[in-house]
């Protein structure tokens, strides 16, 4: 089935075919292709995804090109069964916004969903997470490019996989290699639920 467009009889678009239909795009000057992860594991889980899709749609400067299928996964970096299940996706976007800009973002739509922070890796209504930015290598604390713990990921790599089967993380290598040294263990594809483009 394909989630990357409306459109289910279009077949998903790889990234690197965005990039050269995008060549065409007039509307975003010199734009940089951007991975983002969503998660969420509170409240009304799919409708918070999709609302953090239309609101990085939203965004001047951000146009969404691509999203995921949507995964149900077990919580990763906490012991079993003391929180509730994810549902994890992820969006490839093209962007004038230089990446703490985006990252700023991420943060404002976090807050607009109410998301609390109180311990790390606890639960939470939504976590954006820069994966990468173009090929851009960061170790700043404050915005670590790509994102220190995506190659180690099932919950980022597969979904991100489907929709860019060719996907390289910068310094780690390409994405089905990474996932298939992984495995899928906990990381259950949600084939009953869609995520849409923002309108
Ligand atoms: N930060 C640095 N680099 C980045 C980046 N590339 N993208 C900084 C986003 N933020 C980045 O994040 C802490 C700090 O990371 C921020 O201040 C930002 O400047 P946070 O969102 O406030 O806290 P957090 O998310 O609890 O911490 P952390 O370490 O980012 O957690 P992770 O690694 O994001 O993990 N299990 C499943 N199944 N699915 C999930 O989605 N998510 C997490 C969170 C844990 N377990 C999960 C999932
Ligand atoms: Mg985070």
């Amino acid at each position: 089935m394909n989630h990357a467009q409306s459109d289910p009889t279009v077949q998903p678009v790889p990234a690197s075919v965005v990039e050269t239909v995008d060549a065409a795009d007039v509307t975003l000057s010199n734009p940089k292709l951007a991975v983002v992860a969503l998660g969420s594991n509170l409240g009304n889980r799919l409708d918070t995804l999709q609302g953090a899709i239309d609101a990085l749609g939203d965004t001047p400067g951000v146009r969404v090109k691509a999203v995921s299928p949507v995964y149900e996964t077990e919580p990763w970096g906490v012991d079993p069964g003391t929180q509730p299940s994810y549902l994890n996706a992820v969006v490839i976007l093209k962007t004038t916004l230089p990446p703490s800009s985006l990252l700023e973002r991420g943060q404002a739509i976090e807050e607009a969903f109410d998301r609390v922070r109180e311990e790390r890796w606890g639960p939470r209504t939504i976590d954006v997470d820069i994966i990468s930015y173009a090929d851009v290598l960061s170790e700043d604390p404050v915005l670590t490019l790509p994102h220190p713990r995506a190659h180690q990921r099932a919950f980022v790599l597969a979904p991100w996989h489907d929709m860019d089967p060719a996907a390289q993380i910068p310094g780690h290598g390409p994405v089905a290699a990474l996932l298939t040294a992984l495995g899928t263990a906990g990381v259950a594809p949600r084939a009953d639920l869609e995520l849409r483009l923002p309108e």
